[in-house]
């Protein structure tokens, strides 16, 4: 989709964000731009990562650096994902879910490797992300089909209109350092809503709305997704706060042997 016609469904997209708490658009990005966004993922992966921090690349194994689960802040490191997350659609897209102008938080690669990937955690992300008030958003964006096999995102509608965040604790997952103990009550079972998706498909969800996904279960596939994080203009990040939790989180994994 180009800015034009976001623009032209933006009040459809808004209402229906508002009252779910997420919005899936199926080809939001055709078949020639996944292809040169994947192209150009293997070039960053071959090129960049091997220079990057290690607290920036996650693998599933970290004596297999073909396993790798999540990288940070492509839009810091390379022109092309800059230019993916600050001047086109996606933008607009937070625009519009988020009623107004937005900061580019962070840019991920997820993937679950075949047969390795591991499940996400349930989460809610503005616990992670420091904010007063909550008002961020997260696009995310399949590279490859996903499905349940793979592991494909499941969102529990409506639970951004829920007062506060659930109780978070440390998870033993990395990249997904919090998540919800309690998570399975009724009210998210009769909510949870899986998203099957193909190439070019986004979802961009509320910073409060619960999401969690399966582990890949197929020995021949892996899933492989970007995540975009805009917060708004109108929230307070306290940075302080915010580093502080990552040089103690880093340190802890350094200390795991999991980084
Ligand atoms: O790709 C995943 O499994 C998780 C993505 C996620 O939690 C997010 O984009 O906030």
């Amino acid at each position: 989709m180009d800015v034009r016609q976001l623009d032209a469904t933006r009040g459809d997209i808004a209402r229906s964000y508002g009252e779910d708490g997420y919005v899936a658009l199926e080809g939001f990005f055709g078949r020639d731009a996944i292809a040169t966004i994947n192209a150009e993922v293997e070039r960053f992966i071959t090129e960049r990562v091997p220079s990057l921090p290690r607290e920036q690349v996650y693998l599933e194994n970290r004596d297999d650096p073909t396993s790798i689960k999540q990288i940070q802040k492509l839009h810091e490191h390379d022109p092309f994902f800059r230019a993916l997350m600050e001047e086109g659609p996606v933008r607009r897209l937070a625009e519009i879910v988020l009623d107004g102008p937005v900061t580019c938080r962070n840019m991920q690669f997820f993937n679950k490797p075949a047969g390795v990937g591991q499940p996400t955690p349930p989460h809610q992300d503005g616990y992670y992300f420091h904010l007063q008030p909550c008002l961020a958003a997260t696009a995310w964006l399949a590279l490859e089909p996903v499905d349940e096999e793979t592991g494909c995102i499941h969102y529990v509608r409506g639970s951004h209109k829920a007062e506060g965040f659930r109780p978070h604790a440390r998870t033993g997952t990395l990249g997904f350092s919090q998540g919800i103990p309690d998570f399975g009550t009724a009210d998210d079972r009769a909510n949870d809503v899986g998203f099957p998706a193909q190439p070019g498909t986004m979802l961009i969800h509320d910073a409060r709305t619960i999401h969690w996904a399966g582990g890949n279960r197929s020995t021949t596939r892996s899933r492989r997704a970007l995540g975009f994080i805009f917060y708004s203009e109108r929230a307070v990040f306290d940075e302080a706060s915010w580093a502080a939790y990552q040089a103690r989180l880093a340190a802890d994994l350094a200390s795991a042997g999991k980084i």
